[in-house]
């Protein structure tokens, strides 16, 4: 199976690549000449973003197409980032700009209590949309610890580890967008492999 990956986050494109089967043939935008694809991603919801990044590169291509769409969840910031967590800092941030912001915000807060939730949104080649949802529990640490430097990992603690000082097997044996891809991997494997 040909599947197009609607993201831009080269982090995002190597972990969805590992997780996957062989059997599903993963293409980037990019390898399709898409150099560029604009999406407002003005939604209120995880789902209507991936819907948004999905459609816009299924309408090019009419082919397979899967985007993911994550958020950060804190309990005691009324759960923001949450759909936010990209241009959290500022328009264009960098990752550290994000976790250096969270952690003053936090600075004060005894309750850390947070959870990473990713919305994948498949658009079969017929154009028919479906979703498949990971979460994970975890904490916001007091500082980065490990040298993943992918979003917050280096601050999203889980079982006295954060995902930054994880080798990438171990995040991706239990992340909120592992749990999402196997809900997909599964979908995949009922309705296309014979
Ligand atoms: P695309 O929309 O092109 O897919 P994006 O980076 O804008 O890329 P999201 O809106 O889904 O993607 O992600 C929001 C941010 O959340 C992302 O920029 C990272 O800072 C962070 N993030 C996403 N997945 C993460 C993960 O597994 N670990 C740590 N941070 C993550």
């Amino acid at each position: 199976m040909k599947l197009i990956l609607a993201t831009s986050n080269k982090d995002k494109v190597r972990e969805i690549k590992k997780i996957l089967d062989d059997k599903i043939n993963i293409f980037s935008p990019g390898d399709l000449n898409i150099d560029s694809f604009e999406v407002v991603e003005d939604g209120k919801t995880l789902k209507e973003n991936a819907y948004k990044k999905a459609k816009a590169i299924y309408d090019i291509t009419n082919l397979p197409t899967l985007a993911d769409d994550t958020g950060l969840f804190v309990k005691s910031l009324d759960f923001r980032p949450g759909v936010y967590s990209h241009r959290y800092a500022n328009e264009n941030p960098t990752y550290k700009e994000n976790r250096d912001k969270l952690l003053s915000e936090l600075k004060d807060k005894d309750n850390r209590q947070a959870y990473f939730m990713t919305v994948l949104c498949f658009i079969d080649s017929r154009g028919k949309d479906y979703y498949f949802e990971g979460r994970i529990n975890g904490e916001i640490s007091h500082r980065e610890h490990g040298d993943k430097d992918f979003g917050y990992d280096q601050i999203f603690r889980v079982n006295s580890k954060t995902f930054g000082e994880m080798k990438e097997e171990e995040k991706n044996s239990y992340s909120h967008r592992a749990k999402a891809l196997d809900k997909f991997k599964n979908f995949i494997k009922n309705n296309y492999e014979s």
